[in-house]
């Protein structure tokens, strides 16, 4: 990853108990519904809910990381300070999170985060995944397609020590690498990535958890 930051990352901003690159239409459908999100209902009713474009067509849920079993064989690390493990510890769904520790050096102002490649999926619209920093409030899900084309987000004033739903409209992305064609056409790989500059206030590890990363998808 780049040393210096990218010049556009857009904001994803804070609704109510949701993090969201937007307050479109997938937010009005979902409290239509009248879903409280942080109680017993899962995912799989929200997707339901959600997985609707804007003109009513149905999308695709796919899994990225279930983060109930190995899989963390999929996600590189830089660094061998980094750690990535499955973990039982704080769970959202199922029995298994996936446990990140980001070894945060202020000296090193660069961006840090594991990657997880081989995903493959074809026509990506939205990202949705819950994230638990413990003692954060930042995280940046990029996304990087099979030719090169970075896309990134910044998602800040995250509650620490909580589960919170980020859900994150591809189209709202900025561009962080053009790659060879400009144009990001289908999911390769996906890092969530932090940043010394991004609100840390010292150097240290600071753990983070994140729990059912899915893409919605055109069919
Ligand atoms: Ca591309």
């Amino acid at each position: 990853m780049d040393d210096d930051l990218p010049a556009v990352l857009q904001r994803c901003r804070r609704v109510g108990e949701i993090w969201e690159s937007s307050t479109e239409k997938c937010r009005e459908r979902v409290m239509n519904k009248s879903i409280k999100f942080g109680t017993t209902v899962g995912l799989a009713l929200l997707f339901a809910v959600v997985g609707l474009a804007g003109s009513g067509a149905p999308l695709r849920t796919e899994v990225i990381d279930d983060c109930e079993r190995f899989s963390i064989g999929n996600w590189w690390i830089a660094g061998t300070e980094m750690s990535v493990e499955t973990s039982p510890e704080l769970v959202r769904e199922g029995k298994g999170s996936l446990k990140i520790v980001y070894p945060v050096d202020l000296k090193q102002r660069k961006w840090i985060g594991p990657t997880k490649h081989s995903v493959n999926m074809k026509k990506p619209k939205q990202i949705i995944f819950w994230v638990r920093p413990e003692e954060s409030t930042y995280i940046a899900p990029q996304l990087i397609d099979s030719d090169g084309t970075q896309l990134g987000m910044d998602v800040a004033d995250l509650k620490p020590g909580k589960w919170n739903l980020v859900i994150i409209k591809v189209e709202d992305m900025g561009m962080s690498k053009k790659g060879k064609d400009g144009v990001f056409s289908d999911l390769k790989r996906l890092t969530f990535a932090v940043h010394a500059a991004k609100g840390f206030a010292e150097s240290r590890d600071y753990i983070y958890y994140f729990d059912n990363i899915v893409m919605l998808t055109d069919k």
